[in-house]
């Protein structure tokens, strides 16, 4: 069984790589009755939806934008004859929020988190030398245990209706890539580096995951020329005067992992690797041992006409943006994203915060006001069901660290967002998450994660498991909303009762902004103005400036993204600096002027 294995496809000499993606059939079943009437064998009626994509936005009338229920996809694909010693695996990236897969009429696996890949072996089930059929059944309601959380309401029409306790749009469907595999029977499941750096010399600590019995050798190279081979499931590589992975100059080493066995290469796998270390130490965070201060953004996976599915255009211009403006971070908030994300980061010097899907973990309808204003205790860590969703929750982190441990981009696990953390049955949930994580991450890196306001200095039970602070907060928004004068003062009261308690640990303000029109100006700035947003920007930073504690500042959010409908939701969220079509409001030259000044 390699069911774990987190690898990214390729295709090598001894691996194929078949992207399923394009148009597939698309069917509701609001009734649940596909499975009893045969749907796995093929859809009685269906629509054309392509993939990767948010099902939502292709459908014109609200009922179907709004679905929550069981849904089904399905294609056909061709496969190959079936070669010696191989296995066919199926390669989901993402797909909402949960699935049963079913290739020729059978079940071939199931899958729950709707932001982590998965794999389903179709050995058995496939038809070699001709036409198959791929069906999936999928489901996007929410509840209290899974991530991320919420409920899902039965309308007397019989209508389900989604609520998150999170503020984005429910997007659903299939949103990365599915990939179609041939592997060898005997392959490498996944590895892991890490790295201590000495004088002059680089030792490269390589971690081989597999079922075989035969040698792993691993190889590096600098510059397509070998720099160290080593052999062995655990060995240490020495690379002599090492070209490090940093913000300014990303250099990536390749790294070829083998599997070989009396002269013969059973697997091969290639990958790109960056050297650098990454730790806390007192109020710094440390990138090769040189303090560095983050700058940047929380994102979201969103954009019109796509969703939450992934296309490189976008990532690729988001890329572009940050850069103009001089960021070198973001948080994947609220969920991991599309794994060429991180690919591009890594090649482009970007750093990332890696946030798990655990949003929601306070029971609201609109958990943004409760968070951002004087929310109610709703003693959502005593429930019943926090048992299995703390399982998930431990799913969701390894699946998230074992795929994204080797990218030099991400330097922190953010293992939560805004819970309700004032309890200590929150503390000993938190308390068992972060110790898995420290435990399963061959890196160790620091783990983090975002404390809401009510996340007091004098009630708050888990900000001593965090190896750095991330607060979220929105003083002149939803607290003192329109008076910067007063928002100011109580920012100020309350970091600095933060700052009595002595931690001695970096603070990293991971979200901040205030909703803002792009196409509406006022003289003076008044809330939602383009004006009023350069002015709340330009307080915080004066604030930032006389905390030294403070060591990074991702506004909130990079651009305007998709929202459930509210009063208090204009066509989304619009905290974002730039529009949702990716052109800059008047902040974003704000920000650039404040980023490009810090080193
Ligand atoms: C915070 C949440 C974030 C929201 C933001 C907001 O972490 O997801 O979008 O507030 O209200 O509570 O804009």
């Amino acid at each position: 069984m390699h069911k774990d294995s987190m690898l990214y496809p390729q295709r090598n000499q001894k691996r194929s790589d078949t992207i399923l993606d394009g148009l597939w059939k698309f069917s509701f079943d609001p009734a649940s009755c596909g499975e009893k009437e045969g749907w796995p064998n093929g859809l009685p009626s269906f629509v054309k939806m392509p993939v990767p994509a948010s099902f939502q936005e292709m459908f014109t009338d609200i009922q179907s934008r709004e679905y929550c229920g069981d849904y089904w996809y399905e294609t056909d694909f061709y496969l190959d004859e079936k070669k010696e010693n191989t296995d066919t695996v199926i390669r989901f990236g993402s797909v909402t929020h949960r699935c049963k897969v079913f290739l020729n009429g059978k079940l071939v696996g199931q899958h729950e988190g709707g932001f982590l890949p998965f794999n389903v072996d179709i050995n058995d089930a496939a038809k070699y030398d001709d036409e198959n059929k791929l069906v999936l059944l999928v489901n996007n309601e929410l509840s209290e245990e899974m991530l991320p959380c919420g409920a899902t309401e039965v309308k007397p029409d019989g209508r389900k209706v989604a609520h998150g306790y999170f503020d984005f749009f429910n997007y659903s469907g299939i949103h990365r890539s599915v990939h179609l595999l041939t592997l060898p029977a005997e392959r490498i499941d996944n590895y892991a580096v890490s790295f201590t750096l000495e004088e002059n010399r680089a030792v490269v600590h390589c971690t081989v995951e597999t079922e075989s019995n035969a040698q792993v050798v691993i190889a590096l190279k600098q510059d397509g020329k070998a720099a160290a081979q080593e052999q062995g499931k655990e060995c240490d590589l020495i690379v002599e005067n090492p070209h490090l992975w940093d913000t300014k100059d990303p250099y990536l080493y390749e790294i070829e992992l083998q599997l070989v066995k009396d002269n013969e290469v059973l697997d091969l796998y290639r990958d790109k690797i960056g050297i650098r270390t990454i730790a806390v130490k007192g109020t710094k965070i440390l990138l090769n041992n040189k303090p560095v201060y983050l700058k940047g953004y929380g994102k979201h996976e969103d954009a019109s006409m796509f969703g939450r599915g992934f296309n490189y255009a976008i990532a690729a211009r988001d890329f572009a943006c940050m850069k103009w403006n001089g960021a070198n971070c973001f948080r994947t908030s609220h969920y991991p994203y599309d794994e060429k994300w991180y690919q591009m980061a890594d090649e482009q010097g970007f750093l990332i915060i890696d946030e798990v899907p655990a949003v929601g973990m306070m029971r609201s309808m609109h958990n943004y006001v409760a968070a951002g204003s004087g929310g109610k205790y709703t003693g959502f860590f005593e429930s019943e069901t926090v048992p299995r969703l703390k399982k998930r929750h431990l799913e969701a982190v390894k699946d998230m660290i074992r795929r994204d441990q080797n990218h030099p981009s991400v330097i922190a696990w953010s293992l939560f967002n805004e819970p309700e953390t004032t309890s200590t049955y929150a503390h000993a949930y938190f308390k068992d998450v972060f110790d898995y994580a420290k435990k399963i991450d061959q890196q160790v890196r620091p783990c983090t994660g975002a404390f809401e306001k009510n996340s007091k200095p004098e009630l708050c039970q888990c900000y001593m498991l965090v190896d750095f602070m991330c607060f979220n907060r929105y003083y002149g928004w939803y607290i003192s909303g329109g008076d910067l004068k007063e928002a100011e003062e109580k920012f100020r009261d309350e970091l600095s009762r933060w700052r009595a308690k002595n931690l001695n640990i970096p603070f990293v303000f991971t979200e901040f902004g205030c909703d803002t029109l792009g196409d509406v100006h006022e003289l003076p700035g008044r809330m939602w103005s383009q004006e009023y947003q350069r002015e709340y920007y330009e307080m915080y930073f004066k604030v930032f400036r006389d905390y030294p504690e403070i060591q990074g500042e991702l506004v909130w959010n990079f651009a305007d993204f998709m929202t459930g409908q509210a009063i208090m939701r204009v066509g989304g969220n619009r905290k974002g600096v730039f529009t949702r079509d990716r052109q800059p409001k008047d902040a974003a030259y704000i920000l650039k002027q404040h980023w490009e000044s810090i080193e």
